[in-house]
């Protein structure tokens, strides 16, 4: 999963990249540079499932962060961080609920999200525009038209793509443009230190669910130092502050929700794994997840749930004997903390 991190300049974008992914980017001053993290997922089944299996090899769900730098020039988004920005799993814009000295104007976090907006709608108006007027000297498909200029009209008013309700046929229509106003959207509120337990702006909050956007808060200069801290001092720090878990670890559940992703898991003595799908994926699809013969040559799927498994100490005879494992055909909906060992033949 590939996520990126935007917003306006000095909102403290690079700051929350460093808090997610623990390196240590400069921040400050409008640095120029795009920054590149990946971090694995934490997920205490695989640990787990490793202790049983007695094996050392763990492999985690990653996520992959890029940090824009300078998106916002007078003139608007840059084309080439707009190509860029196209790429990407689901977008994260971090708003500015903090002074910062080197910006005149004091936070405004709501208008800041409307001014965002404002350019990633600018930017999605450019190819579809040009695809209209292509259209009108092409004999086009008129379910295509109709569609491109449903979406033009929306965009014209202000309305990103993701608030159309478009049909999966529709949204695979418009597919090769890769809009950004289509694609899952978090708001992160970068709030001040003194501000950390506040309740969340109604207005703000108000207008994520309208607008269909996922909202979370952190300080983002708090969670960069937490970041840099050793694994067993970070508890204590933040419980110091009143905060119960790191931000990072709130994120990466949000984002997965924002995604609708669950992960189901493989277990062995050579490794043990988790495997990042979206919800209400069949046991086909999933097996090519792990190799595309194992889709091709899907037989069926053992599976047991990850908690009978442990329930039963860990022993796939018990859980036998308790009819917890199950055989399971190839449209079968893999649940979040399956354990699965595809059955396959090529
Ligand atoms: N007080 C406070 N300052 C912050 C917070 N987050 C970031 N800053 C400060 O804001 C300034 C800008 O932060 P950056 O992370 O560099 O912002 P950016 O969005 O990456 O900036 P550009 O890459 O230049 O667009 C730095 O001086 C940070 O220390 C915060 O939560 N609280
Ligand atoms: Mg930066």
């Amino acid at each position: 999963m590939k996520v990126g991190i935007v917003g306006f300049a000095g909102s403290g974008k690079t700051t929350v990249f460093n808090a997610l992914t623990g390196l240590k980017a400069g921040v400050g001053g409008f640095k120029d540079k795009v920054n590149l993290g990946i971090i694995k997922v934490p997920d205490p089944r695989v640990d787990r499932l490793a202790e049983i299996y007695k094996t050392r090899r763990k492999v985690f769900a990653e996520i992959t962060f890029v940090d824009f730098a300078g998106e916002f020039k007078k003139s608007g988004l840059d084309a080439k961080i707009v190509a860029e920005m196209r790429q990407l799993d689901a977008l994260v814009q971090i708003v500015r609920a903090f002074e910062n000295p080197m910006l005149e104007h004091p936070p405004q976090p709501l208008a800041e999200v409307e001014s965002f907006l404002s350019e990633l709608i600018l930017a999605d108006l450019i190819p579809i525009e040009n695809r209209l007027s292509r259209m009108k000297k092409e004999k086009a498909n008129p379910r295509e038209r109709e569609l491109i200029e449903r979406v033009k009209e929306a965009l014209d008013e202000g309305v990103p793509v993701r608030k159309l309700g478009l049909s999966c046929e529709e949204s695979q229509l418009l597919s090769g443009f890769r809009l950004l106003t289509e694609k899952p959207m978090m708001l992160l509120l970068n709030v001040a230190e003194n501000a950390l337990l506040d309740p969340l702006p109604a207005n703000l909050v108000e207008y994520a669910g309208i607008n269909l956007l996922k909202l979370m808060a952190m300080c983002g200069k708090i969670e960069m130092e937490v970041a840099e801290l050793a694994a067993e001092e970070q508890g204590e720090f933040l419980r110091s502050l009143g905060i119960t878990e790191p931000a990072r670890d709130r994120f990466i559940r949000a984002a997965y929700e924002l995604l609708d992703l669950i992960s189901f898991l493989t277990a062995g003595e050579d490794e043990c794994r988790a495997w990042t799908i979206r919800r209400g994926t069949t046991a086909q699809r999933a097996a090519g997840k792990i190799h595309s013969d194992m889709e091709r040559g899907f037989i069926r799927a053992e599976v047991i749930a990850y908690k009978d498994f442990v329930e039963c100490g860990g022993s796939e005879a018990r859980c036998k004997e308790l009819g917890k494992y199950r055989l399971e055909g190839k449209d079968y909906v893999v649940a979040d903390g399956d354990i699965i060992n595809f059955r396959f033949n090529v």
